[in-house]
């Protein structure tokens, strides 16, 4: 029976911790999330880091401290943000691929995104991707719009695989300012993807669900978390991100694609293992061995 992959995207950059307490933002609450998240079936963590005043970071100390800890608690396949805040420079959104992560998302464009815009230049594409290539990182490509394919087809064209030869696409649908959370929009995605492409789908706030009845209906994988929703349901603020990996996780079931193990997960995207490397270098630090 096919599954599903779900990931969990618990914190993202542009909620403010003082407008969604539940929001994890200090490394503990950032490996309790991870933990519940695994239990309800996730098997991949998109994770923004936040730093002691709960304001997003890229700061590599802060970065590796979060993965180190992930990977210490959980066996969930970690992926950082390379899209940062809206604010964050291209210089840090570079220099966090220095965090060792398995993998980290990489955005096929710019998009207005409320009242701000999100700026994804060309040259920053490819500057991503192959300093992806070369720290053997495993590229998720984040769409917003359709054009956001034409632009992953010319990377892939011009610069061949990524890193683990699979092409992993996420679809973020309902920004204001990207493509509407419709299954319209999802199956005019998917009919442009490349052949052999994976992909999942994110609906921000009240897309949410609908996303999710439409990749599951259409052969997707699901993206859910605090990043992208923070109502549960009308007039219901969302309890804890495990709760929404809960949900993504009964859904795929209901449709016969129930969650996918992270061992499959980590075959279908290609990860290098890292996991005994952060355990070796823990023991080096100690003195051990
Ligand atoms: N914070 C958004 C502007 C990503 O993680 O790569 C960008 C974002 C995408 O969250
Ligand atoms: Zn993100």
């Amino acid at each position: 029976m096919p599954s599903t992959m779900i990931t969990v995207a618990p914190t993202g950059a542009e909620t403010a911790k003082s407008d969604a307490p539940a929001l994890p933002c200090s490394l503990d609450e950032l490996v309790g999330t991870a933990k519940a998240c695994q239990a309800a079936g996730a098997a991949l963590i998109h994770v923004h880091v936040r730093d002691a005043q709960a304001r997003p970071t890229l700061d590599l100390g802060y970065v590796r401290a979060a993965i180190a800890a992930v990977r210490e608690s959980t066996d969930l396949i970690v992926q950082v943000s390379s899209g940062g805040a809206v604010s964050d420079s291209e210089e840090a959104r570079v220099g966090v691929l220095d965090s060792e992560p398995d993998g980290a998302s990489l955005t096929c464009g710019t998009v207005n995104f409320g009242t701000d815009v999100f700026l994804n230049r060309w040259e920053l594409i490819e500057r991503l991707y192959l300093a992806m290539r070369e720290r053997e990182i495993v590229p998720e490509f984040e769409l917003f719009d359709l054009g956001h394919i034409a632009t992953m087809k010319r990377l892939l064209d011009r610069h061949g695989a990524p890193y683990g030869g699979h092409v992993h696409c996420d679809l973020v649908m309902g920004v204001p300012g990207g493509m509407p959370g419709t299954l319209a929009a999802v199956a005019a995605c998917v009919a442009a993807l490349p052949g052999g492409a994976t992909w999942s789908a994110t609906g921000v706030g009240r897309s949410s669900v609908p996303v999710m009845f439409a990749a599951l209906a259409d052969g997707g994988h699901l993206r859910v978390g605090m990043e992208d929703t923070l109502t549960f349901a009308p007039g219901r603020p969302v309890r804890d991100n495990a709760e929404l990996v809960e949900r993504a996780a009964s859904l795929a079931t209901i449709a016969q694609r129930p969650p996918m193990s992270i061992d499959d997960a980590r075959a279908m995207l290609g990860i290098k293992e890292r996991r005994s490397a952060t355990t070796d270098s823990i023991v080096a630090g100690t003195g051990a061995g």
